[in-house]
């Protein structure tokens, strides 16, 4: 019955011509070569599977591959970006992980690739429509190093779950000599399922990150090219908006919003509102900044671009010529650690800019150590500081002073020959950094410039010098400022500004002076600048708190202790001090 049904349906009459039946009939052959090989082949995929592959046959590579499709019905240890507890052995298990790779594998393994994790945009971003016919096409970069399994394979399905295919180009993984078997034998078989879009390409000799994303970047064949490390996860609509905003500006580099998953449970934190820029420290670390005023006013809607005068480093996107044309990173600096202030300030001064779009998300597993060698070429356990000592030398003209500030004992280490970099700049006819920190980062606080004084704050009681010192506390959290001999030969912990403003204040901190009710001495808190920051008055070699009234003095306190302000008396030598050089 059904046999004749289907002769009288295919019967050539039914056609009324012998290209619709030729049409027709390779049309049949190709869904049911797709039926058999999906369906009826060893190792068949689950029928959702299949039906998206049909549906996207004769396509790019790799549209045969199924996008998992977001369902917000999904259930399962980790979906909707929930966190996963384990207890008993597996606790224990989970807990041993933290140290190996810090990060808990035994939970990301119990967690689909597919997982679902909730839009972290928000909706004035879900609302854009982009023409996918006529947008440039990406090439996703991961880089890796002996990445766990799940995590790395989580990474690689988010990115092709969640962009559309008309915009992935390819996935380039890069194995930056890995030496677990399961990457080197198992990872190849893997990937066949993605039909021809992902490619791995292996490097013999550790590249470190930085050479490994030059590497990766020179495989990619895609119009523009995305990097992200290799423990992520693509959020919902990520992509578009990246490859919109190079399509619009080929000179600007690109991050999305770096959201949270946590490194214990897994759980997912995106925020929609997140508005931090990048920063950086005269250590040449990064740092999270509030967006500055100026940003806010120039900015005419939520969804539009903020510019950031730096980025965390691991998750960027660029028009792939433009990114070598500025000079893709130093080649030259190992491991890791650098390059992400490298490129800010060379793709600022030189023409370009640095740019965060709200309504891209992806998150990163933040890690509390890394789970891989550290030390770089001829045994260089310092990568992060040579690596900046070598954007300090091209980038930073004279104020590579402050880098050595904190690192006075880099000042004549051999980090290489950087004649290439120098004529870089040269050919690019790049700005001076006075030109960054005047146009993107104004409120730059620079220690040794347009103050009233700065150096080393000193006094001298009974023929000992003594200077306020941080003690070694955390700068990055209030503390109270302390006491010390004077260490001479510009030790960062006593170097010290008497601002303009008469904030008296280190970099990011500033002293407050604390003076419990009805009580006539106190204390002095170093907090962040950003909450305002007390006055304090030069009265000859006095330094009065405004508020208080109070004198900053050492009367009664030793090395080691913490400063006091307590009333002024001006022939007191414990309340004399004299900021000094060395
Ligand atoms: C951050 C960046 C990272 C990089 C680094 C500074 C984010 C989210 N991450 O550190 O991309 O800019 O700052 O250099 O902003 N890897 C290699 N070879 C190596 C070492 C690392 O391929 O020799 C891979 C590693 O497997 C990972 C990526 O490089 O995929 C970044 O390493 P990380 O995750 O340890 O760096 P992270 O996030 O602390
Ligand atoms: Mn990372």
């Amino acid at each position: 019955m059904v046999v004749r049904l289907l002769c009288r349906y295919l019967s050539p009459r039914r056609f009324s011509s012998a290209v619709q039946a030729g049409v027709f009939f390779v049309g049949l052959l190709l869904v049911s070569y797709l039926v058999y090989s999906t369906f009826l082949a060893p190792g068949a995929p689950p029928k959702e599977v299949v039906l998206d592959r049909i549906a996207r046959a004769g396509r790019k590579p790799g549209d045969a591959y199924a996008r998992v499709r977001d369902d917000t019905s999904r259930r399962g240890p980790g979906e909707q970006g929930e966190a996963v507890r384990l207890s008993g052995e597996e606790k224990a298990r989970g807990e041993e992980d933290m140290k190996k790779w810090f990060m808990n594998v035994v939970v990301s393994d119990k967690i689909s690739l597919d997982r679902s994790i909730r839009d972290a945009r928000r909706d004035e971003c879900k609302s854009i429509s982009y023409d996918l016919s006529s947008l440039p096409r990406a090439s996703v970069v991961i880089i890796f190093t002996d990445e766990a399994w799940t995590p790395l394979l989580r990474t690689v399905h988010s990115v092709i779950n969640r962009s559309p295919p008309e915009l992935l180009q390819e996935v380039i993984l890069l194995d930056d000599n890995s030496q677990r078997d399961e990457l080197k034998e198992k990872l190849d078989e893997y990937v066949k399922r993605f039909d021809g879009l992902v490619k791995i390409v292996r490097k013999n000799v550790r590249h470190g990150l930085i050479r490994a994303k030059l590497a990766g970047a020179r495989e990619a064949t895609g119009e523009v090219v995305v990097f992200l490390d290799s423990h992520c996860e693509a959020n919902h609509g990520w992509l578009e908006p990246l490859v919109a905003r190079i399509a619009e500006n080929p000179s600007v580099i690109i991050c999305p919003i770096i959201d949270y998953i946590n490194s214990k449970d897994f759980s997912y934190s995106g925020d929609p509102y997140a508005q931090s820029v990048g920063g950086f420290t005269w250590s040449l670390h990064f740092t999270w900044e509030p967006l500055s005023e100026s940003e806010k006013q120039r900015r005419k809607s939520p969804t539009e671009y903020i510019r950031s005068p730096t980025m965390a480093g691991g998750l960027l996107a660029a028009n792939r010529e433009y990114f070598f044309h500025v000079g893709g990173y130093d080649e030259e600096m190992d491991i890791w650690g650098g390059e992400n202030l490298e490129i800010s300030f060379r793709v600022w001064t030189c023409g370009g800019s640095i740019e965060f779009i709200p309504c891209s998300h992806v998150g990163h597993i933040f890690r509390d150590g890394h789970p891989y060698n550290m030390t770089g070429r001829g045994g260089n356990k310092d990568v992060h500081g040579t690596n900046s000592k070598r954007l300090a030398e091209v980038w930073m003209d004279d104020y590579k002073r402050m880098y050595y500030l904190h690192r006075s004992d880099l000042k004549t280490k051999d980090v290489g020959d950087l004649s290439e970099r120098h004529k870089l700049r040269k050919d690019l006819q790049c700005k001076p950094f006075k030109w960054f920190l005047d146009n993107i980062v104004p409120d730059k606080f620079i220690p040794d410039e347009n103050v009233q004084e700065y150096g080393m704050v000193q006094a001298v009681v009974g023929g000992q010098k003594i200077c306020l010192d941080t003690l070694q506390q955390d700068e990055k959290g209030s503390y109270g400022m302390g006491i010390y001999f004077c260490q001479g030969g510009g030790s960062s912990a006593q170097l010290i500004s008497l601002a303009r403003d008469g904030r008296l204040r280190r970099e990011t901190s500033c002293a407050h002076g604390v003076v419990r009710e009805r009580e006539t001495s106190g204390t002095v808190v170093m907090r962040n600048c950003r909450e305002k920051g007390d006055e304090w008055k030069r009265e000859g070699d006095q330094l009065r708190h405004a508020n208080s009234g109070l004198c900053l003095s050492i009367r009664g306190i030793k090395s080691g202790e913490k400063v006091i302000i307590e009333v002024c008396d001006a022939s007191a030598p414990e309340q004399q001090w004299k900021f000094v050089k060395s």
